[in-house]
């Protein structure tokens, strides 16, 4: 379904571009190393510099010193006067964002996910001197260069650099002081990980999925609002989901932002909590930009809409939402149901308040807190002191959002993110994406401190692995954690997980 009106605003919000040439800092090798994340470490051979050269068969590893998002530009040339190249050129490039993806070879991806996420790419040209670039823009920090051809004459790469594309740059963001080094490291990862996500929308990964997904979006933006401040692109995000929605009135939980008709009404995956957070969107935008009304009055009905078809949903005697089943996180045989259940209560309470600001009615939204609340209370344990699912599962996931969605006392929330330190629960958390929450209710239960340190036991093992972006998955148990069956298509750079930069703000800022 296309909404022109929103279409038409949510191109008025469209902006260009930064770009900035970037060029490769070292030539390096990568080798095996037990000690090291993936067992792979990344040794500097040289300085990088041009021109060099590649003959047949040869092939070269290019680190560009940071993650970058761009376009390949190079020029190539023979050698010097006699030795013109007589025979067709051919690069094979393979780009990387960690080294073992540089290291697996793309003929043994095995994943869940289309082999086309694999990063390489290949050109050939028959004249020199050449210039020319990849169409395909990449996520990477690495590149490998290889000569396929046979030709017997050398190719000389006079020039080589990444046209590297952001909405914002890093210099824009306001510097913040954080006498914290591990903090400190970890903010910068974290900010780098939204910048390189901020495109013409805001992008889930840029290598993988380049799409605008409503979960990761949200977290983008409240991390943005403490960062760049680039609210255009927040408006042309929440714009460009109310302009294509899905027939039944939902919010689609991703789009394509290029592809017409930009979402999969029949076939795509509808996550129901990610339209729950389109009003945890408008919510945020509200509080960050209090004298902007107008605009969350425009896109009120769109949110209401995504709560009043939860509500039709909602079965109050199983505390299901029939027949959608919730996401939550990436953690195998998860029951997200009592999770599902805080994180209605949790946006309900967002949606009242923007009905008060707003001068609307709370009617809707206090009968379906009840409704919810119901539900969720009757999943609290006495005996176990915890909340357990109809299956009996006990999970973190459950614990944290009973207390985020505010249903108990400051004593019991407490004692509940006690317990999933303390206990070893069924269900732990698998993804960056997931401890936001976490560190949010330590946050809303005045645990500062603890959630600090929980940001730095975890993201810090992130800056020890080796990483300048944040990843979409990272298992301090395990480097080969993949949702996809495949770790060399990971995103290492994932908009869901660079939500420290906002705690650490708040941190050093609301003392
Ligand atoms: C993956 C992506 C995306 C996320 C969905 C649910 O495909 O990582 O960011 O929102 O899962």
């Amino acid at each position: 379904m296309v909404n022109e009106y929103f279409q038409k605003k949510a191109n008025e919000f469209k902006r260009e571009l930064n770009h900035s040439k970037v060029y490769p800092a070292n030539v390096v090798k990568i080798e095996e190393d037990s000690a090291s994340f993936q067992n792979l470490k990344v040794i500097p051979v040289s300085k990088f510099s041009l021109p060099f050269v590649l003959k047949a068969g040869e092939s070269i590893i290019l680190d560009f010193g940071c993650h970058n998002v761009g376009y390949l530009n190079f020029s190539a040339g023979h050698d010097a006067s006699t030795k013109i190249t007589s025979s067709v050129i051919k690069l094979k490039f393979h780009f990387g964002e960690f080294p073992l993806e540089i290291t697996k070879p793309a003929s043994e991806y095995n994943g869940t996910l289309g082999n086309g996420w694999i990063q390489d790419d290949i050109k050939s040209f028959v004249f020199t001197p050449y210039t020319g670039s990849l169409e395909r823009r990449y996520a990477f920090r690495y590149v490998k260069i290889e000569r396929v051809d046979s030709g017997f004459y050398p190719v000389v790469i006079t020039d080589m650099y990444s046209d590297s594309v952001s909405a914002v740059n890093i210099d824009d963001c306001e510097k913040i002081s954080i006498p914290d080094e591990m903090l400190r490291k970890i903010y910068d990862i974290s900010l780098m990980t939204l910048k390189e996500c901020e495109q013409d929308v805001f992008e889930d990964g840029p290598k993988r999925d380049r799409r605008l997904w409503l979960g990761d979006l949200r977290l983008q933006a409240l991390t943005d609002y403490v960062t760049f401040k680039n609210p255009d692109l927040i408006k042309r995000c929440l714009y460009l989901f109310a302009a294509y929605h899905k027939k039944n009135g939902f919010a689609a939980s991703y789009l394509y932002q290029n592809s017409p008709p930009y979402i999969d009404d029949e076939n795509g995956w509808h996550i129901l909590e990610y339209s729950m957070y389109y009003v945890s969107c408008l919510y945020d935008y509200l509080k960050a930009n209090a004298d902007d009304i107008a605009f969350v009055e425009e896109l009120f009905d769109f949110a209401m809409a995504q709560m009043k078809g939860c509500a039709d949903r909602f079965d109050e005697e199983s505390g299901n939402f029939v027949p959608l089943a919730p996401f939550i996180e990436w953690c195998p045989g998860l029951d997200g149901s009592c999770a599902l259940l805080g994180i209605y209560i949790y946006t309900l309470k967002q949606l009242r308040y923007i009905c008060e600001v707003l001068g609307k009615g709370t009617d809707f939204a206090d009968n379906e807190i009840n409704r919810a609340s119901k539900a969720l209370k009757a999943l609290y344990s006495e005996e176990k002191g915890l909340f357990v699912t109809r299956n009996g599962q006990i999970s973190m996931h459950s614990q944290i959002w009973a207390v985020l969605s505010g249903i108990l006392d400051n004593e019991t929330n407490v004692k509940l993110l006690e317990r999933i330190e303390a206990d070893n629960m069924e269900k732990t958390i698998h993804t960056p994406y997931m401890k936001h929450f976490h560190i949010e209710a330590l946050y809303e239960c005045g645990l500062k401190e603890r959630a600090m340190e929980v940001i730095k036991e975890y993201w810090g093992k992130i800056v020890e692995a080796g990483f300048d972006c944040c990843p979409e998955v990272f298992n301090v148990d395990d480097d080969f954690e993949s949702p996809y069956k495949a770790p060399e298509v990971n995103s290492a750079c994932h908009a869901w997980s660079c939500t420290p930069a906002y705690w650490i703000y708040r941190y050093y800022n609301e003392q």
